[in-house]
């Protein structure tokens, strides 16, 4: 409460412009990194969890609707035999960048070529594996906003001076 007795304004919801979607509730703690890089430089995301193993139809109409929810990019997170970005990048015109999650007994592996290999046509931009995927998921999806965006472009251009002086 202020000093008058009213709530202080709060600020207002940033508009998400990245749909961050993974396959399992597993894949949260991993794929909120992503989340929180496009934070650090003030960009909005939608979190989800569809499976196109599990839901198909569920993540087939969260891919379809997202430009229309102002999504601009996707990023993909899935473990084991995974189908998620793929099924994105079938469902949407949106640029999908794959993040394959080491989640089952091959480490990772299994998810990374499931992610990459796609037919022509259907494109998904896979990163690494895990933690430094998301995360560069992120960065990556920063670099495709920023492209139209010249605010966003000399945050990131300040990040890059910082990092370059430490
Ligand atoms: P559970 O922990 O729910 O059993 O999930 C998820 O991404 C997760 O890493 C195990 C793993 O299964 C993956 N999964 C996929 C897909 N849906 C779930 N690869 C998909 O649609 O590709």
């Amino acid at each position: 409460m202020t000093p008058r007795g009213r709530r202080p304004a709060r600020s207002p919801a940033r508009r998400a412009r990245v749909g961050v979607v993974m396959g399992s509730e597993s894949d949260r703690a991993i794929m909120e990194e992503a989340a929180r890089v496009l934070g650090e430089f003030g960009v909005g995301c939608e979190v989800a969890v569809r499976s196109a193993h599990r839901t198909p139809a569920a993540a087939a109409r969260w891919a379809r609707g997202a430009r229309a929810r102002g999504l601009e990019v996707i990023i993909a997170g899935a473990g084991g035999a995974a189908h998620l970005a793929g099924a994105m990048a079938a469902n949407s015109r949106l640029p999908v960048l794959g993040v394959p999650l080491a989640s089952s007994p091959l480490g990772g592996f299994d998810a990374l070529l499931a992610t990459v290999q796609m037919p022509p046509g259907v494109p998904v931009g896979t990163l690494g594996v895990g933690s430094w995927g998301a995360r560069n998921a992120a960065h990556l999806a920063l670099r495709i906003l920023a492209l139209s965006d010249a605010a966003l472009a000399r945050r990131l251009e300040a990040a890059g001076a910082r990092r370059g002086r430490r």
